[in-house]
């Protein structure tokens, strides 16, 4: 029987773009920083990256992107004075496996060489329980006697995009514990790594070459011995601890690490996995590949859950690398969140946290960004300042090689939205209003005045309209009412005036204060006239379909496959000024039907499979957000056979890692967590049916043909259940730790869930 929760491979070679497809398949994370599933004796042409969260750095006029770390876990191999690597040696066998439910990589290669095997072990974690730490189990043997050397330590060779960003690298050794330590160009901040090993074999001498700081350890072996020890290896940057030493720190986290030992520090670890995993896992009976691919994903947002206490938030390509600035975009709110919302709210609110750090960056973007604009335009690209990574021409022509403009940056208005409705989600879901408090009120606010100052009144309409923007779809840009982005818009207003009076009722003299500080008092008005005037795009009363933006409709109607035919590049780029897909209606992802799904309970389901059927096949899919709001959508309607086609496809786009790596010129090879967000939505919201607001959870189960069983765990107001879904009966669980008694509505019965009590309701299946 297959086992659901490991993925292996036998495969290491491939070339640059295999091991570039298998390093994001095999990456392991932790929060704190990213280590891609390379083997140990890579270097930086195999595009081995330990990605830091949340430090970032610019070189020249390059993009920013976030600093990668000296990989610590570097060790290569020697059989009688000849190095063995996968790269360059005859390798009798491979096999390498990422264990999901530890979140540890093993590989094992047996090297054949002048008639002796060479067998290399290694297992590795990114401790779940320190989450600076990197531990390393490795171990050679080899079938006769033989001389062995293996060279172990710190590589400071760094796979960079746009580096180098660490400067001044200097290497020591200290009390058995090598350094690395570098500064980065742009902030002068400090990253140091520290490595200390255990080792009963060999001779042990020292050696800083290449931009290398090793152990380099001879011995003897004797056949069939197995020789194994142990690295610790520690990032520390001044991220971590700003103005302190940071090497006292390294040093003395690694030695802990060491005198506590492999098996105690892979028991933290376990524990703090099982802890995830007892919350986070969903459970599929009846379909095992669902099953993979759907606790893959899940895997893939939980290593790159952000530390607790460092509002730091997770990037479009996670930790898998540099690719897209390492730039955290609307992916985080959209696609990300609910997960976190749903399942792990302690999560949840560090994403937030992170938005309320960077309003001030948001505020900056307003100010300069536009015509009069106020309040917080959110970065479309954002890194730790808030500010815009984003360039104005961010994409390469792969014709002539210089870069189009584009408006991603200067025109994506909706990403202000999209902050303040995932703020407002997380109170209506939590029931929490310190958030709120704590500064999320003032994004809200300020968001909504970002978009009074972007609105334009048009009198003789008597209503406020979004102009000259990009919706989702980024093929077309500088558009009119877009659909979504001026429901995004509206929606900002409605939620500034509920919290407005939230607090008003439960906080007012918070409110007094922010108010004050902010000097809004006045705007309160405007905010309440905008909810009600801004204009959204209606469905046609004869179609039911919403046009995606003024003059959408009389576009080229043009088929993606068309399209496609007249491409003279295979990377070319479908918009930006000249792009095929301008002058057509083919959109690049959902737009419209993503604003239908986001806001499922304002249109019926005629409305949904109108605009669905209309916009699906105009749709290119050529972002990996595209898929599951269609699924999402499906399986709304009841089409729940293409529901599962494009969950399927949003679950596996990772794991099978077919997606492209370069649009335009820009390389974007690295992994995606939006998808693997989408792909939880897809399984729960839409599958499970699940819809939570403020006031109630509703659970309206449509289980593809495939599942028998679904099973999952729902955070809600402090407490948590978990949700047994069968073909005809949704059981819900509730843990005597709950504190309240709970009112659901499943299958349209009022039910309640009291702490300690278990309820079933029977449920008629949806008619596929
Ligand atoms: O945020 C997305 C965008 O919607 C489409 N291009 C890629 C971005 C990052 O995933």
């Amino acid at each position: 029987m297959k086992n659901l929760w490991e993925i292996s491979t036998t495969e290491y070679a491939g070339g640059k773009e295999g091991v570039m497809r298998r390093g994001n398949v095999y990456q392991l994370a932790n929060g704190y920083m990213g280590y891609r599933g390379t083997l140990d004796e890579f270097g930086p042409a195999e595009l081995v990256g330990i990605t830091l969260a949340g430090i970032f750095d610019r070189v020249g006029l390059a993009w920013r992107e976030p600093v990668n770390a000296p990989n610590g876990g570097y060790t290569r191999v020697s059989l009688d004075g000849v190095e063995r690597s996968v790269l360059t040696s005859k390798v009798t066998r491979h096999h390498q496996t990422l264990h999901l439910a530890s979140a540890r990589f093993e590989r094992e290669t047996v090297f054949s060489a002048r008639a002796k095997k060479l067998t290399i072990k290694s297992a590795r974690f990114l401790s779940a329980d320190t989450p600076n730490l990197g531990v390393i189990q490795y171990s050679v043997s080899c079938d006769k006697a033989a001389n062995i050397t293996i060279r172990t330590g710190i590589d400071g060779n760094i796979w960079d995009l746009n580096g180098p960003h660490l400067l001044q690298l200097a290497a020591e050794k200290r009390e058995g514990v090598l350094l690395v330590q570098g500064v980065t160009n742009e902030n002068a901040k400090r990253v140091l790594v520290a490595e200390a090993i255990d080792l009963n074999f060999g001779e042990e001498t020292h050696e800083w070459q290449d931009q290398r700081n090793l152990r380099v350890i001879r011995w003897q072996a004797e056949a069939g011995q197995t020789y194994t020890f142990h690295k610790y290896f520690a990032v520390v940057t001044d991220n971590d601890l700003a103005g302190k030493p940071i090497e006292p720190a390294a040093v003395k986290m690694v030695l802990k690490a060491k005198a506590l030992g492999h098996a105690a520090c892979l028991e933290k670890h376990r524990a703090e996995w099982a802890k995830k995993w007892e919350r986070c896992d969903v459970q599929i009976e009846g379909d095992d590949e669902a099953q993979l691919a759907l606790r893959y994903s899940i895997f893939q947002l939980l290593i790159v859950a952000p530390v607790a206490g460092s509002a730091n938030s997770i990037p479009a390509r996670a930790l898998s690398g540099q690719v897209y600035k390492g730039a955290i975009f609307w992916d985080t709110e959209m696609f990300m969140f609910p997960f976190f919302l749903h399942t792990y709210p302690e999560k949840a609110v560090e994403l937030m946290r992170y938005r309320i750090k960077t309003l001030d960056g948001a505020r900056r973007k307003a100010r300069t960004e536009g015509p009069g604009y106020r309040g917080a335009f959110y970065a479309w690209e954002s890194q730790e300042t808030g500010d815009d990574a984003c360039s104005y021409f961010n994409i390469g022509d792969p014709f002539t090689g210089r870069d189009l403009r584009t408006h991603f940056r200067d025109k994506q208005v909706h990403i202000s939205g999209d902050v303040a409705i995932a703020l407002w989600e997380y109170f209506k879901l939590t029931g929490d209003d310190s958030l709120l408090l704590e500064g999320g009120a003032e994004v809200i606010l300020e968001c909504a005045r970002f978009y009074f100052s972007h609105a334009y009144f048009k009198k003789e309409k008597g209503r406020y309209e979004i102009l000259d923007v990009i919706g989702p779809d980024e093929y077309h840009e500088c558009v009119n009412n877009n659909a979504f982005t001026s429901m995004v818009a509206k929606e900002t207003f409605v939620i500034a005036n509920a919290m407005v009076e939230h607090l008003r009722k439960n906080q007012p003299k918070a409110l007094r204060a922010l108010v004050k500080k902010i000097g809004i008092s006045r705007e309160l008005a405007d905010f309440r006239e905008a909810a009600r005037l801004l204009y959204v795009p209606a469905p046609d009363s004869k179609t039911g379909v919403i046009e995606q933006f003024d003059g959408y409709f009389k576009l080229r109607d043009d088929t993606v496959e068309e399209l496609k035919s007249r491409m003279v590049h295979p990377n070319e780029y479908l918009g930006a000024g000249q792009g095929l897909a301008v002058p057509t209606k083919v959109i690049k992802q959902a737009d419209v039907v993503m604003m239908l799904n986001l806001f499922k309970t304002r249109y019926s389901a005629k409305i949904k499979q109108a605009n669905w059927e209309y916009y699906e096949p105009r749709t290119e899919h050529g972002s990996s957000l595209s898929a599951c709001a269609y699924a999402m959508v499906a399986a709304e309607f009841g089409d729940l056979d293409f529901a599962y086609k494009y969950f399927l496809k949003t679950a596996k786009i990772d794991l099978e890692a077919k997606y492209k790596v370069y649009v335009g010129t820009v390389f974007m090879g690295g992994s995606h967590p939006a998808a693997n967000g989408g792909a939880w939505m897809t399984a729960v919201l839409g599958f499970g049916g699940v819809q939570a607001d403020e006031n109630r959870v509703v659970i309206n189960p449509r289980l593809c043909a495939q599942w028998q069983t679904f099973r999952f765990y729902l955070a809600y107001k402090g407490d948590g259940f978990r949700i047994k879904i069968t073909k005809t009966a949704v059981t819900i669980s509730s843990p005597s730790t709950n504190v309240r008694r709970h009112t659901m509505l499943v299958a349209g019965n009022k039910t309640e869930c009291a702490p300690g009590a278990s309820v079933t309701v029977k449920y008629r299946p949806t008619k596929q």
